[in-house]
């Protein structure tokens, strides 16, 4: 394994511990605890999932799949479901081949959230590590609601080496869009990276103001290709599932970054998410420093989830 390898997969390792704790210990007692593959024993894994935040609706599906693959393939030992559960989930986490598309073309991104999700941290690391890679990136404080959040996205450009468009507090956020694609056109830009409000006086106005955002893209960039981002907090559990069905209602959300890893039991989510809505988790973040953003790769995220014995 390559010392960058490593050294990710102990950082996610690390920051998915009381995820880890939570979901496998108890899955590691039931498959080693059970001498018989029975009702108690399905009863079991389904808790265990359901406590760790995977959902009611994933967690049915999953031990559907799970009794079914047992019976095919003539399973009688619990504990070589183990093994059988972990691809269950692998299958359900797939992204798809044209998960990061947007890097490789000219592009919109919209991080969209709810207030204090992570969207500016986001953009920020999003914007150092699509700079490192050699695109050309433009940010666009698009929100304008308190001057603290243009400074902040200020310091994120600044750090990153990218330029940013941004008006005063209280403009149009709308009018910032306008003036990024604008500049993003003239400066033959490959990524503007637009950060917004997460909270305005009420939930409506906030939903409106995405939706005035997303037609200015359209009418001004047609020839963009468009990502919509909700940034997910992942220590809030059930609640970012619920957000993210609303963001859905304002717009055609095409993966989700779900931070905060690093401090939560609750990585679980991540496959609800997946699994319930069909929206690809696309990065997680696992701390607050540029390099704290991963692209999600299901296959370790759901070996760091169970701790594989080959990844020690
Ligand atoms: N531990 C940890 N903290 C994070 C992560 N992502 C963001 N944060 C922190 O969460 C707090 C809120 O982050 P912001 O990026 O300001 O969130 P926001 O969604 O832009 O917030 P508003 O603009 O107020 O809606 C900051 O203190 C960040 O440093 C993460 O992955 N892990
Ligand atoms: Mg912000």
């Amino acid at each position: 394994m390559s010392q960058e390898k490593k050294g990710f997969f102990g950082r996610l390792v690390a920051g998915l511990s009381k995820t880890r704790d939570n979901i496998v210990a108890g899955i590691d007692s039931i498959f080693n605890g059970f001498s018989a593959i029975d009702d108690d024993f399905y009863e079991e894994i389904e808790e265990t999932l359901i406590m760790g935040d995977i959902g009611i609706h994933t967690t049915e599906a999953i031990i559907e799949d799970l009794k079914a693959k047992v019976k095919e393939q003539k399973i009688k030992e619990p504990s070589e479901c183990k093994a059988l559960l972990i691809d269950t989930i692998k299958k359900q986490m797939d992204l798809g081949p044209n998960a990061y598309e947007f890097e490789n073309r000219k592009s919109v991104v919209l991080v969209i959230g709810v207030n204090g999700v992570g969207k500016t941290t986001s953009v920020g690391k999003l914007a150092g590590q699509l700079k490192d890679k050699g695109n050309k990136v433009l940010l666009a404080a698009a929100d304008t609601f308190r001057a603290a959040a243009i400074e902040q996205l200020t310091e994120w450009a600044n750090r990153a080496g990218v330029d940013i468009i941004a008006q005063q507090e209280g403009s149009d956020p709308a009018a910032v869009v306008f003036d990024a694609v604008s500049a993003a056109k003239a400066r033959n830009t490959d990524v503007l990276l637009c950060d917004t409000a997460g909270r305005l006086h009420n939930k409506k106005n906030l939903m409106e103001e995405l939706r005035k955002i997303h037609r200015i893209i359209d009418k001004e960039y047609p020839e963009a290709y468009k990502e919509t981002l909700v940034v997910l907090d992942g220590t809030t559990g059930q609640n970012a599932l619920e957000q993210a069905r609303q963001f859905r209602e304002v717009a055609d959300i095409t993966g989700i970054i779900l931070t905060k890893l690093d401090g939560t039991a609750k990585g679980g989510i991540a496959v609800a998410i997946q699994a319930e809505l069909g929206i690809p988790v696309k990065y997680i973040g696992v701390g607050e420093q540029m390099d704290d953003m991963q692209k999600f790769n299901p296959e370790e995220f759901v070996n760091a989830l169970f701790q594989t014995a080959e990844q020690q």
